[in-house]
């Protein structure tokens, strides 16, 4: 985790301190109370990870207390609430935020300093709580302080991972996971509930009952319980909960007598099977048992939720429970297709266990439920197997059928059967399930398709026990093994396979669906979804992402927060970023342009001594700060970047001192990210940034003139302290394939300059900032489809310098690894992949060129800082509370509730 030295000035501490909150004594006798009692530090001594501890629950004392205010009024008021449904929220660091929320940073930083402890020290005790990947999770996490800060009655469901995101370590072989235990030394912001759990069941069968409803019997039990973390709005009693989940076996389903007569194996084994769903987020699913344990992670978040949402629903009901009104207070956010099981899973609440009818329960989950697209990857869009769904949950499979069965009902009606080609495209295009018979109704209407597509018979039902009765136990315990052989067998038979499409489902069973920039809307309905889009044109949205301006400019760049208050004249811009605009008429005032300087200068002097820190490497704070942070992806071209990088090393080698001086601006390249830690491709680019950094860096020619950095382990903290110190930021993937990018909004709210393609949230950015102050080359996202036709055909005549790099790369400059393979990516080889599927070696030219231009700019400091005041000041709109407001507005339809 970086150093946090410094970076909570004089300033800070002062302007954020809340006149009515508690003053520095009560703080720090707070603080000395829960030191004393913590039983987890030793008593006698008061180190800083005993100190951030007590410091951190000192402060979930005041977050509990508007915590409790926050729900009691809204169950007095019984007003709608939002639901943001999550797989991943990537939360980073609380205490500085907490603090900062609450205005009593300085109340704290003085009781600790009392205390004999820093602020800063204290802070970076802190482990990143990092339950997420990258863009999605941090989005929610984003979008949590936004509902608490601006008053919306919203809540967030997750999972309580016991591990976070793996731990990123780089050795001379290339990057290396760890595991992330961020609890181990517990955490003090949550509040576990053992008063809420749910039963979640797996596997078994279903059986209709006297009563004429469905039943669902036998099976796996599991129990979900709750931990709460409060979340605090800023500068407001409003605190929202992000209600976790942890699973463990219900306390009856321990099988004592297997434990007493000595097979402890087996007792344990229910046990371990319950804990490990939330074990690590996304597990490797390449096998059978990590798909269904991830299958069995996002039902477990759905059921869960969705029983806590409906005995809310029904507690404020009271008496009389109305399910109509169910839509009206109550709103659920699909976070991507992850929680698709909450459509099946609310229509089988309604019918099995509240009775209501089908078409009841449909038209409640349809008006309750809205789904937000995040990528349009073909593999990011969730398949699962028909036949473990089936086995694992078998009425939800039922439930699933008889949608995609009223889908071609509504698909035949809607278009007729005057053109069966075009019915069958569209019906392939659209349906939910994926080689799959058209249901019986339908049998007829394509010869061809019954034939080709024939379903093998399902025996495993036949197992079942025919009264309905609970199945033989030991049955019960061999239906996971089952399922595993069978899927085993299956890809051993090459057969097409049988699939959900989860996304399908989502826009089906939503009543809105959303994409997360312009461009991203646009391809969502132009291409991804397009025959829904036919179908119903008003169930789609653009929302075009945020980021919250508190953390990602008021508390990671005090410096820089000072200046803008100091020039806007308040701290408004914080809540209010439309402020941030008014900067724009001083863009050219030397004052405001020094200070902006000084400011960068004083945020890159932290970066020199992390990196010193992290990576061992002297590099100097004169020179231009270019950075791309980010998942490594092939998409988001880290790999064009590098090249650059090593063409500009092969130039500057080419030429004398004095010529090399006088041509090339000093620049620090850093890059950070992780790569999946089964993405061979993306390890080989993180392999090779880190051997171009090891000789060049060494390289006593170029000293200053260009340093490569690789940050070991990007995270949430890292972000916050690169960022600040950014001059240059990269989003330069493929042209549509980057839903939207949520760094580019945060470099550019702190002064960063982008180069970028027309990508994503580039767009946006580019148009608010102005085209003058923003760095753009490459092709355009509808071009991108023809070029690749060409390069598949081998029509692409590639430019010499991009044939140049490549072999100067393969002479073997940058050490003995074969990068005959990431190479070869770019060629199209036999037995290499498709022909450079991200268009490098087509942007390859621009992006060169566009670079030299940066270097231009940078050498006129007057106005390159103008350019960086123009991306601050054009960057209002990014904030997510403009995303929230429109979220409250479109979709969820929910007002502000202030707490009186
Ligand atoms: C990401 C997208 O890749 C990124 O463009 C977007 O800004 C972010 O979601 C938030 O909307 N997608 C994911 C993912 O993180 O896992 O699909």
């Amino acid at each position: 985790s970086p150093k946090t030295k410094d970076r909570v000035t004089e300033e800070d501490t002062s302007s954020s301190q809340n006149s009515s909150g508690p003053d520095t004594a009560s703080v720090a006798s707070s603080i000395q109370y829960h030191a004393e009692f913590t039983p987890l530090f030793s008593p006698e001594k008061f180190e800083p990870p005993k100190a951030f501890f007590a410091t951190a629950q000192s402060v979930r004392d005041s977050l509990i207390i508007n915590w409790n205010s926050t729900y009691e009024y809204y169950e007095r008021l019984n007003v709608k609430q939002a639901y943001y449904l999550s797989m991943e929220f990537l939360q980073g660091r609380a205490l500085l935020n907490a603090i900062g929320n609450l205005g009593l940073t300085g109340a704290y930083a003085e009781a600790l300093s009392k205390l004999g402890q820093s602020l800063e020290n204290v802070v970076s005790q802190e482990p990143d709580a990092a339950l997420g990947n990258g863009g999605l999770g941090r989005l929610a996490s984003c979008f949590l302080d936004s509902m608490a800060t601006l008053n919306y009655p919203a809540w967030g469901y997750g999972l309580r991972y016991k591990y976070g995101l793996f731990k990123q370590r780089i050795t001379k072989d290339g990057q290396e996971e760890v595991a992330e235990d961020w609890l181990e030394l517990g955490n003090p912001w949550e509040i576990e509930r053992n008063d809420v759990s749910y039963p979640v069941k797996f596997y078994g069968k279903i059986v209709p009952g006297s009563d004429g409803k469905s039943h669902w019997i036998g099976g796996e039990d599991i129990k979900a319980v709750a931990y709460d973390i409060p979340i605090p709005g800023y500068k407001t009693k409003t605190t929202i909960n992000l209600r976790l989940w942890s699973t463990m076996v219900p306390s009856e389903d321990f099988d004592l007598s297997a434990f007493n007569a000595g097979d402890h194996t087996k007792a344990a084994e229910a046990l371990t099977n319950a804990e490990k769903i939330c074990y690590i987020l996304y597990p490797g699913d390449e096998s059978v048992e990590g798909k269904v344990l991830r299958l069995k992670q996002q039902y477990t978040l759905c059921s869960a939720s969705l029983q806590d949402i409906i005995a809310r629903f029904e507690k404020r009901s009271a008496a009389n429970v109305n399910w109509e009104e169910f839509p009206e207070k109550v709103a659920v956010q699909m976070n991507d297709t992850h929680p698709t099981l909450c459509i099946p899973e609310l229509i089988r609440i309604l019918i099995d266990l509240k009775g209501l009818s089908w078409k009841e329960a449909w038209n409640i989950t349809q008006r309750t439920v809205a789904y937000t697209n995040h990528t349009v990857l073909p593999e990011a869009l969730e398949k699962w197997s028909f036949e473990l769904m089936q086995k694992l949950l078998p009425r939800h499979m039922e439930i699933i059928e008889m949608i995609d069965e009223e889908l071609v009902h509504t698909i035949v009606s809607e278009y007729g059967t005057a053109d069966p080609d075009l019915l069958e495209k569209r019906l392939k295009e659209t349906r939910i399930l994926e080689n799959v018979d058209l249901p019986a109704t339908f049998a007829d209407l394509f010869v061809k398709t019954k034939e080709s597509t024939d379903v093998v018979p399902d025996d495993e039902l036949e197992n079942c026990d025919e009264e309905g009765g609970p199945v033989d136990e030991e049955l019960e315990s061999e239906q996971e093994d089952d399922v595993l052989e069978e899927e085993k067998e299956a890809e051993a038979v090459q057969e097409p396979p049988q699939l959900v499409r989860m996304a399908n489902l989502c826009v089906v069973g939503s009543h809105a669906v959303n994409g997360v920039a312009e461009i991203h809307s646009e391809i969502v309905t132009n291409e991804v979804f397009n025959e829904f889009y036919k179908l119903w044109p008003e169930k789609f949205q653009n929302k075009t992402n945020g980021v919250t301006p508190r953390r990602w400019i008021r508390f990671c760049n005090p410096d820089l927060s000072s200046i803008l208050t100091s020039w806007l004249g308040t701290e408004d811009w914080v809540t209010n970023t439309g402020k941030l605009a008014e900067l724009r008429k001083f863009a050219d005032n030397e004052d405001l342009q020094s200070q902006f300087r000084a400011a960068k200068s004083n945020n890159k002097m932290k970066v020199v001594s992390f990196i010193k820190e992290k990576t061992g490497y002297s590099v100097s704070p004169d020179a231009m700060f270019d950075i791309q942070v980010k998942r490594i992806h092939e998409y988001k071209r880290q790999l064009m970047n590098i090249l650059g990088i090593v063409y500009r090393y092969k130039k500057m080698k080419e030429m004398s001192a004095v010529e090399r001086k006088a041509k090339f601006v000093p620049r620090v390249c850093i890059f950070g990210g992780k790569a999946f830690a089964t993405y061979v491709q993306a390890k080989r680019i993180v392999k090779f940034i880190t051997d171009v950094g090891a000789t060049v860096n060494h390289d006593p020619e170029i000293g200053d003139l260009l340093k490569v950095i690789f940050v070991p382990d990007y995270n949430v903290s890292v972000a916050e302290l690169l960022i600040p110190a950014s001059e240059l930021s990269q989003h330069i993937s493929t042209a549509g394939m980057e839903a939207s990018g949520t760094s580019n909004m945060k470099f550019a709210m702190n002064g960063c300059i982008l180069i970028g393609t027309l990508d994503g949230a580039n767009v946006e950015i580019r148009q608010e900032v102005g085209e003058e102050n923003f760095f753009l080359f490459g092709a355009r996202a509808h071009e991108i489809a023809g070029l690749r036709k060409e390069r598949s055909e081998g029509k692409f005549v590639p430019d010499a310098r991009f044939e140049e790099v490549k072999k100067f790369v393969k002479s073997g400059v940058f050490g003995s690894y074969n990068y005959d393979e990431l190479m070869g990516s770019l060629e199209g080889n036999e037995g290499f992949g498709q022909a450079d599927y991200f268009l490098v070696g087509k942007d390859f030219p621009s992006y060169l060129e566009c670079q030299e231009k940066v270097d231009e700019a940078y050498c006129d400091q007057k106005r390159w800082t103008r350019m960086s005041i123009m991306n601050t000041a054009g960057s209002s709109k990014f904030s997510s509370d403009r995303t929230i407001q429109e979220y409250a507005r479109d979709i969820w339809n929910i007002i502000p509730v202030e707490l009186p």
